[in-house]
């Protein structure tokens, strides 16, 4: 009889828990240590958190923890500073590095870091060390167990982001804060908004009110498009705060300028959009500017555009006007952006000359730096005289980015055969573009940011982007299906040290991901390289 209560209580324990060591929790990304001990922790109606060190700081990331376990658990769960199971404990002043060390052991569980990001990156890892029904919204009836052990676990690259372009379409503020929420789980700290394109302008400024009336009023395909009012943006920005993900803007220039153009005409340099494929407009563009240069030109406003072409449009270079246009908009936005970076775009300015081009995107730096902030551009930008401290991100051109490192800047890696989420998985995916590869699962995973590209490494890399191109995306379903699973290998390859990363590893981990991808409702590919 013993021996069969023993059978019957495990095999109670291994359906009620999924995990019964660390090791197999399914941690994404998988931390720099993790070992095991005997016995686990036990929630209880009882368990609740303590916070250790400033409570006014704390109390968000305490609370945050308290909100996932209380809808499953049922549990009231209090946050405080009295003696509790659960400890958050802040050592020194909080200005230390993103490390953390999380210890669970049968009489309670204590996370301990230097910095506020670190204790809430020890409390996302907690959450995945217990079985995925912890997240479920509503209560749960079962134990709720995590398998004891000490993980003490820091970041590889200071910059982990993703990229979300709502230029192409426009994705409204519950879409992006839902977007910041799974960025948290993965222990991603960085949002760009691609804010600016052909397509659509969706931030607005007050100084030039035309680029959301007119530049917003459409998208891809030709819906209503849309913008983020100031106080929309701020809020974006907050809520990522409260999550330790800093959001950078970008406004997207010279070129992936149309939706300006067509709000302000006197800003175009003459050339309206012509029909035909990217290499007739790009002629007809360059004949244009040859009859028009000068200043008697008749500006006009551009036709709003709602194609995926790229490359046909450009500011003017030798206008005085557009510099206005340029610093009012890095004055406003900057004011609302906290965060230290302000993306300068620099992609694809086919139509731009390449002295306008050198002159625009060197004056463009010293406006943003006037403003406080450092430049990043896409890898066409270390084409220019980078300033000091700016950066170049790798997204095609491998000599782009050996020339950002020869001048002494920092590349961010966004390989588009690697790290573009908006590629197709494989020919049958059901959106997706598919000009740089077909990126399967494994392929966002297998690559090393220190070795991929020859001449660049390690020191020279800031961090790893993944960019979400939106021309073929038009709703949350659409994001999540490109996404995820994808999200979480670049999570891995940007947190993880190469040397403790392997796909095998990251394919038995994953289906538990999955599980909780499918309680939060977010669907996702299934992958066929993994046995979900
Ligand atoms: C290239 S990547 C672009 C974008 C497109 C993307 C589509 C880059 C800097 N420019 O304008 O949306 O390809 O994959």
């Amino acid at each position: 009889i013993a021996i069969m209560a023993v059978g019957i209580s495990l095999s109670l324990f291994s359906c009620q828990n999924d995990s019964s060591s660390l090791t197999d929790a399914g941690l994404i990304p998988l931390p720099v240590s993790v070992s095991n001990s005997s016995g686990h922790f036990e929630l209880t109606s009882n368990s609740a958190i303590q916070l250790v060190g400033p409570e006014s700081d704390l109390i968000f990331i305490g609370e945050y923890l308290a909100q996932k376990l209380r809808p499953s658990t049922g549990f009231p769960i209090q946050v405080g500073t009295d003696e509790a199971d659960i400890k958050l404990e802040l050592v020194g002043d909080g200005s230390g590095s993103e490390a953390y060390e999380l210890s669970i052991s049968e009489s309670g569980i204590n996370i301990s870091a230097e910095s506020e990001a670190g204790l809430f990156y020890g409390v996302q890892t907690l959450i995945q060390a217990f079985p995925p029904s912890i997240l479920e919204s509503k209560s749960v009836s079962q134990k709720w167990i995590v398998p004891a052990g000490t993980i003490t676990d820091s970041p590889d690259f200071a910059y982990r982001g993703s990229m979300l372009d709502v230029a192409r379409h426009f994705f409204p503020v519950e879409d992006v804060k839902h977007y910041i929420d799974q960025m948290a789980e993965l222990k991603l700290n960085y949002l760009h908004l691609h804010l600016t394109d052909d397509q659509g302008w969706r931030i607005e400024i007050k100084s030039w009110p035309k680029l959301t009336e007119t530049g917003g009023s459409t998208e891809v395909g030709g819906g209503e498009g849309g913008f983020y009012t100031q106080e929309q943006y701020a809020d974006i920005v907050a809520y990522a705060a409260e999550r330790y993900i800093t959001i950078v803007p970008e406004v997207d220039m010279p070129g992936h300028t149309n939706a300006i153009l067509a709000s302000y005409g006197e800003l175009n340099p003459g050339i309206n959009l012509p029909d035909g494929d990217t290499e007739t407009i790009v002629k007809s563009v360059e004949k244009a500017e040859d009859l028009l240069s000068g200043s008697n030109i008749d500006r006009q406003a551009a036709e709003l555009y709602t194609g995926i072409e790229v490359g046909f449009s450009t500011l003017d270079s030798e206008l005085e006007a557009t510099y206005q246009l340029v610093e009012d908009v890095v004055r406003e936005l900057t004011a609302l952006t906290p965060g230290p970076y302000f993306h300068i775009g620099g992609d694809e300015s086919h139509v731009t000359k390449k002295d306008d081009y050198i002159y625009f995107v060197e004056r463009v730096q010293e406006i943003v730096k006037g403003y406080g902030k450092t430049s990043i551009g896409w890898d066409e930008i270390a084409t220019t005289t980078l300033l000091p401290g700016n950066v170049a991100q790798f997204w095609d051109k491998a000599n782009n980015a050996q020339m950002a490192k020869d001048q002494g800047n920092k590349v961010l890696m966004s390989p588009a055969k690697r790290a573009y989420m908006d590629m197709q998985y494989d020919s049958t995916s059901r959106i997706g573009l598919h000009w740089a590869a077909f990126i399967e699962l494994d392929d966002s995973y297998n690559w090393d940011p220190a070795t991929y590209t020859e001449g660049i490494s390690k020191s020279d890399i800031l961090g790893v982007e993944a960019p979400l191109w939106t021309e073929t995306v038009t709703d949350r379903a659409d994001i999540e299906y490109l996404v995820f699973p994808r999200l979480a290998a670049i999570a891995e390859v940007a947190w993880t040290p190469t040397n403790r990363r392997s796909w095998d590893s990251f394919a038995s981990r994953i289906p538990v991901q999955g599980k909780r991808w499918e309680i939060e409702g977010i669907g996702f590919y299934k992958s066929p390289k993994v046995n979900w």
